[in-house]
């Protein structure tokens, strides 16, 4: 049995013995609402006795909902989708908060998931792309999973936070799942209709050059005519089969995939082709904007990865058709503990935008160690100010304010067949977390968070506060040990686990922080570097350019600078580099001994599962101080003033 995770059963009594009336209406959701009510022992009844009414409102808008009441509460949507939201909201949500009767709409209109999920075991990745949560739900060893319960269940958690669509394999498309498109559309089929009955849209990555691997045309130009046909007929077929069908997400040019560059033609031309084939059906084109040279040379300072992706797609603003969402990830250069906020997500007004962020943890742990990810995307990416004024960057992204269209939000996802569906129980916080800040994302993390603990733990308050102690600012504590300053990627080249500082530094992949014996960081102003400061709005492009103004946490991000150089705090990078990881391993340990004073108030098998990675967190903990530190004095021969020996 799969974990219930924040749908505890403590959470159903609310519905015991309750009598309610649902409204009749034509929709799978009808059916899941239904198993809602059986699930907390509520008694259906007519409308004149019900204590709770499920009604849909037709004046209201699509997901929107409304609570007001009380004998009757009234619970109503603007279809079948917001009515579930709001049945969910008021089964699990703050009764005050919803007394007012206002409507509650989703800021974004797009909310998704992608999966990394491979049907064939791939011999490097495995079945899942960067999972660390078991295997596929979805998929096993190269056939789709005969038992699909938990992929219900699954669809249920979503629904519960508002997502409505996720897509359904690996953005690097490889051979057997180029099919889904075609031979193994059943499947797609299959799973649209467990995830229909949640309100969530199914979604394929698709491989650009699949006119060729499956049409056995001899070109995926997307201007020829042929290429266009043959995406119109399949793209035909899948709607047959799938009406709500969402559309596609697509890696092109990048990393190795195929894409219209082959061709001389841009990637609006690569966009708009798949965008015309899915228009008629009311279908999207998630397109990637991870598009950089991997195959760069170390000496060669003139190329810059965090520049890659606005260079690629800041000249082709306004030519991209109404369909298409430049999916772009939060950061420059690739989901590291900490990066700037991508420039691109401000850049392009005429285009709609997808903000992707990272729930899978394949660069901040794992989902071995502790890293509470709603918490940074919420202060540092949704509520950046791109221009320093009032407009935040989730505006952007909902299509708020002056030529900007709503565009979507995606998050890469992180959970498998694993019992606590994300391996360490404390990550389901993080899938929690982004359908809450999807739905809303001015609302507070730490808000969130204790949301979270409430209804996965219904703990006393002294529990209540340790969790939260435990999990709050875990991020900052992460970063601490790990890579520092802002530089990035000082991890195993391939696993991305544990620490290697050299690792990529003289690989193809890019280049990461230019240390040696004088100094560290990367040059990236517009006066001696990459110019990469030059790609943001004001304030920030002048505040970054400054060695005096750049904020202290993305110091070797944008400046490379002596190992003496002075922090406002006074202290020198290499003193500051000592301090925060001989200080992140001792705050291991205290996390460790809060976790030993909650033996006995926790279920055992979360009790257990959490000290091991605990004690596994502690240690790697102790292997990055060791390297790090190590590094340092070597590299710039400044001891530790305070001699702390290595663990
Ligand atoms: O973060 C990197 C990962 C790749 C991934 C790629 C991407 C799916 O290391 O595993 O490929 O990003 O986002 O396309």
């Amino acid at each position: 049995m799969a974990h219930p995770a924040w749908l505890a059963p403590t959470t159903y009594a609310k519905l015991r013995h309750r009598f309610v009336w649902l409204d009749a209406f034509d929709s799978p959701i009808r059916a899941s609402l239904l198993g809602e009510l059986k699930r907390g022992d509520a008694e259906l009844s007519d409308r004149s006795q019900a204590e709770l009414h499920l009604v849909i409102d037709s004046g209201l808008a699509p997901e929107t909902f409304r609570v007001s009441g009380e004998n009757p509460t009234v619970v109503a949507g603007g279809d079948p989708a917001g009515l579930l939201y709001g049945f969910f909201r008021w089964l699990t949500g703050n009764p005050d908060e919803l007394s007012t009767g206002r409507v509650h709409a989703p800021a974004i209109p797009i909310r998704m998931v992608d999966h990394w999920d491979n049907v064939d075991i791939h011999p490097v990745m495995g079945q899942v792309e960067r999972g660390y949560a078991g295997s596929s739900l979805f998929y096993d060893d190269g056939r789709l999973r005969w038992n699909l319960d938990r992929v219900d269940d699954y669809a249920r958690l979503l629904a519960s936070v508002g997502i409505n669509a996720v897509c359904l394999n690996n953005v690097n498309v490889h051979a057997t799942e180029t099919t889904l498109l075609t031979t193994r559309l059943e499947w797609v089929e299959r799973l649209a209709r467990h995830f229909r009955a949640w309100g969530v849209r199914v979604h394929l990555s698709v491989n650009f050059a699949s006119p060729i691997v499956l049409g056995k045309l001899d070109t995926c130009d997307p201007l020829a005519p042929t290429v266009q046909q043959w995406w119109d007929a399949v793209t035909d077929e899948v709607y047959a089969r799938i009406p709500d069908f969402g559309g596609y997400v697509v890696k092109a040019d990048s990393e190795g995939q195929p894409g219209p560059f082959a061709y001389q033609r841009t990637h609006a031309d690569g966009a708009n082709l798949l965008a015309r084939a899915v228009a008629r059906h009311g279908g999207r084109v998630h397109w990637r904007c991870f598009v950089y040279n991997h195959r760069q040379d170390w000496r060669d300072r003139s190329t810059d990865r965090a520049r890659a992706a606005y260079d690629h797609f800041i000249g082709l603003d306004g030519d991209f058709d109404a369909e298409v969402i430049l999916q772009i990830k939060h950061g420059p250069i690739d989901f590291q503990i900490r990066e700037p906020v991508s420039p691109l997500l401000a850049a392009m007004p005429h285009t709609a935008v997808g903000l992707e962020v990272q729930l899978t943890q394949e660069y901040t742990g794992q989902q071995r160690h502790i890293c509470y990810l709603p918490q940074r995307w919420a202060e540092q990416v949704l509520d950046f100010r791109p221009w320093g004024d009032e407009r935040a960057q989730w505006e952007v992204v909902a299509g708020r304010g002056p030529g900007s269209r709503p565009g979507s939000i995606v998050a890469v996802a992180n959970v498998g067949t694993d019992e606590f569906w994300t391996g360490h129980p404390f990550a389901q916080a993080n899938l929690y977390g982004y359908g809450r800040l999807a739905w809303d994302p001015t609302s507070d993390p730490s808000a969130i968070l204790d949301d979270w603990i409430r209804s996965t733990f219904a703990p006393l308050p002294t529990v209540h506060e340790a969790l939260r102690s435990m999990i709050l600012d875990s991020c900052d504590l992460y970063e601490s040990y790990t890579a520092p300053l802002g530089v990035g990627f000082m991890v195993t080249p391939g696993n991305h686990y544990g620490p290697n500082i050299d690792g990529y530094e003289y690989s193809p992949w890019g280049t990461y922080h230019f240390a040696d014996r004088d100094g560290i960081g990367v040059d990236r102003t517009s006066t001696s570097g990459s110019g990469y400061t030059t790609q943001y709005h004001q304030p920030w492009s002048t505040l970054y350019d400054s060695v005096d103004t750049c904020p202290t946490e993305l110091l070797l991000f944008f400046h490379h600078v002596a190992w003496n150089h002075r922090l406002p705090d006074g202290t020198t990078v290499a003193q500051h580099i000592y301090d925060i990881h001989f200080g992140g391993v001792e705050a291991v340990k205290r996390l460790c001994e809060t976790w030993q004073e909650l033996r006995g108030q926790i279920e055992p098998t979360t009790y257990d599962r959490v000290s091991l990675l605990l004690s596994e967190q502690l240690a790697n903990a102790g292997q990055w101080c060791d390297t790090l530190t190590s590094y340092v004095w070597r590299h710039s021969g400044i001891p530790d003033s305070d001699q702390r020996p290595l663990y």
